[in-house]
């Protein structure tokens, strides 16, 4: 006889770990921001400034996903915040049920904002839903002009594009209209910021929109330009 699958399948088992996920977070006014680029564009560096940053002023947390080693776990503990990697053993991106198993190491009580680098990967991360309030793309200037057309779902589903690195502009041949323009394709209008965790470069509008949204969640009626 044939064997019918009745079970759910892995991206409705996602999505109904992610609605559960939103919804707690809605009720403890948390803001949650997944961070989605390619291996080495700079997530956790811009991460390590934005924790300086909001040292003193908001309280956060960062879980972050990688394939193998606890690297980048050790290098954002050093700014004074619960971190804890998720090692996904060969598994290209976070899924909901990674992120609720791992959420006590971080005692979630009384935080404002919680970040979430997600394993380096343009395409599949974008698939997942981890129950944030926004998806955040990254962009190195060294990667091209011509990736949100390769890679139209992220630039599709993402809130804010970054563009990192750009300390490396004077060396290398990247357009940064061009690139503007090619999101512009796929989203338009979204906000691009351009910044540099090297130099702290542009980094302010940055911030400053991670302030909005944590006061948002806080006070829906709260009106601020973020760009
Ligand atoms: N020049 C320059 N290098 C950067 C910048 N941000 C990150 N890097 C370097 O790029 C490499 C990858 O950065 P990392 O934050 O680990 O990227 P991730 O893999 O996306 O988390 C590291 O060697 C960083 O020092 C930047 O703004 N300017
Ligand atoms: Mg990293």
């Amino acid at each position: 006889m044939t064997k019918v699958n009745v079970g759910k399948s892995v991206m409705e088992a996602n999505a109904e770990q992610a609605a559960t996920l939103r919804s707690e977070w809605q009720s403890r006014e948390l803001t949650v921001l997944n961070l989605i680029s390619s291996p080495g564009s700079g997530k956790t560096a811009l991460l390590e400034q934005t924790l300086e940053h909001f040292r003193g002023k908001l309280q956060m947390a960062v879980l972050v996903g990688d394939v193998q080693t606890e690297n980048d776990a050790n290098r954002l503990a050093r700014h004074g915040f619960p971190v804890k990697q998720i090692i996904t053993n060969g598994t290209c991106h976070l899924e909901a049920h990674m992120i609720e198993k791992h959420l006590p190491f971080v005692d979630t009580k009384g935080l404002d904002l919680l970040m979430i680098e997600n394993v380096g990967n343009l395409v599949c991360p974008s698939s997942y839903d981890l129950g944030e309030d926004a998806k955040v793309v990254l962009l190195s200037t060294t990667e091209g002009e011509d990736k949100p057309l390769k890679y139209p779902a992220i630039f599709r589903r993402a809130e804010v594009a970054i563009l990192t690195k750009t300390d490396l502009l004077p060396y290398l041949d990247f357009d940064v209209s061009a690139v503007r323009h090619n999101i512009d394709q796929i989203h338009a209008g979204i906000p691009m910021f351009r910044v540099s965790a090297r130099t702290g470069d542009g980094l302010d509008e940055w911030l400053t929109w991670v302030e909005t949204k944590v006061a948002r969640k806080k006070h829906p009626d709260f009106h601020q330009t973020v760009r």
